[in-house]
């Protein structure tokens, strides 16, 4: 088998465009907007199939959707290697999260069966269901069900906006079958890599084509919502509000201190939504409900920060006097990257002569799931500026088509 896997580089280039176009985004793409379970989650779902099809993959879903696009192998007793990743975009995000490594991973099978690869292990690329927390806010609701980390139970608790639960909502979709059947045995699959865009800066920065990831950080998911007295903005005096909008201000400019203070160059928070009810000009807020993300590589660090501002929001709550509720959606250990696919993908890597460096993923990822299940890496390409959850998020073709070559070997050698 000659070194490089034949990529059709300008092939993927434009499958990508043409899934970008199915976006519920005012903005033209490369804006893209693809919620769960939305139209066009579907219409993104039936391109991909009608990609799998033509290249004579074998396609199935699960309950909730994660997809299944089978390339089988010469022994089919034996639990495949796996690849994959999401199209499910926020809103006014870029075209290559998820995408890179779903079409990626279509490509890198595509390739192989070029060569004329005849793999041992069958080879599946797997489209999951939800990465993006958008719409019942938690993230990989499809790859944490796999992998046992979300019950049936807690799937039929997951409401979104309108208050429709996920079940209802995946049935609507088109998916039946009973929930249970969704999680899988420890063992499913021989090995699972994701290829993903960085979304950070440091390879562009080393100019480096290729990532091999060694941990994916810890992420966290809380909600608070402050409730005050709301009331006339002319009628009540400063010295008696119970204002909850500046009560939730107070918390965030708080838990923001408190992530310099953590003293963990690693922990990020963000406060990415905010509500504020009745939200009039003239009108005290009443309740305000935000969310926080919190993440660390470090567990510990990161929960010690989750205790500090609980306390924190606790205590100005009492300064002034309003109630708060917060709950935490999700706080899931970070992930180590296997051994057994970290060597893979640093050989392909050094096969194909290109040059690479070993990082931690600061972004989540199905992986993050899928290694509780499977021995998990993640290869990385760069992204332009380290953008990405934005409209100018850009992987070159150039930065593709070294990430698709590495994925085939790493492939290749995982199901040999
Ligand atoms: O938020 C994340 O890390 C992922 O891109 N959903
Ligand atoms: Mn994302
Ligand atoms: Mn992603
Ligand atoms: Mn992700």
């Amino acid at each position: 088998m000659s070194v490089r896997p034949p990529i059709a580089t300008e092939q993927l280039v434009g499958e990508l465009h043409a899934l970008a176009a199915i976006s519920d985004c005012p903005e033209p793409p490369p804006a893209v907007t693809r919620i769960v379970f939305t139209e066009t989650d579907r219409r993104a779902r039936e391109y991909f199939i009608s990609l799998c099809n033509a290249a004579g993959l074998v396609v199935r879903c699960d309950a909730i959707g994660n997809t299944f696009a089978r390339w089988e192998g010469t022994d089919p007793t034996l639990p495949a290697v796996a690849t994959g990743s999401h199209t499910d975009a926020i809103p006014h995000a870029g075209m290559y999260d998820g995408t890179t490594g779903v079409l990626g991973g279509l490509e890198a099978i595509r390739a192989l069966q070029r060569q004329g690869v005849t793999p041992r292990r069958a080879i599946e690329l797997i489209l999951f269901t939800s990465e993006e927390p958008t719409r019942f806010g938690v993230g990989c609701t499809g790859s944490r069900t796999m992998a046992g980390a979300l019950s049936p139970d807690d799937l039929r608790q997951l409401t979104d906006e309108a208050g429709h639960d996920y079940d209802t909502v995946r049935q609507q979709a088109g998916y039946k079958g009973s929930l249970s059947s969704v999680a899988l045995q420890p063992g499913a699959y021989h090995a699972f890599v994701e290829l993903h865009i960085e979304q950070g800066p440091l390879l562009e920065a080393a100019e480096l084509p290729i990532g091999i990831v060694t941990a994916i950080a810890a992420p966290a998911t809380m909600e608070f919502v402050i409730t005050g007295e709301g009331g006339h903005a002319g009628g009540v005096l400063m010295p008696v509000r119970r204002d909850a909008l500046v009560a939730a201000a107070t918390m965030i400019t708080r838990i923001e201190e408190l992530a310099f203070q953590s003293g963990s160059p690693d922990l990020v928070a963000t406060v990415g939504a905010l509500d504020v009810h009745p939200g009039a000009v003239n009108s005290i807020p009443s309740r305000v409900r935000f969310t926080l993300d919190l993440r660390d590589i470090d567990g510990k660090n990161r929960d010690a920060t989750l205790g500090a501002i609980d306390r924190a929001t606790r205590q100005i709550a009492d300064q002034r006097s309003v109630t708060l509720a917060a709950r935490t959606l999700n706080a899931d250990p970070p992930a180590i990257a296997d051994p057994l696919v970290v060597s893979a993908a640093r050989e392909a890597a050094e096969q194909l002569a290109l040059p690479y460096q070993e990082m931690v993923s600061r972004a989540y990822h199905d992986s993050l799931f899928m290694a509780r299940i499977a021995p998990t890496g993640m290869i990385f390409i760069p992204c332009r500026g380290g953008v990405s959850h934005r409209p100018d998020e850009y992987a070159s073709p150039e930065a593709l088509q070294a990430g698709v070559e590495t994925l085939a070997l790493t492939l290749a050698r995982l199901a040999e």
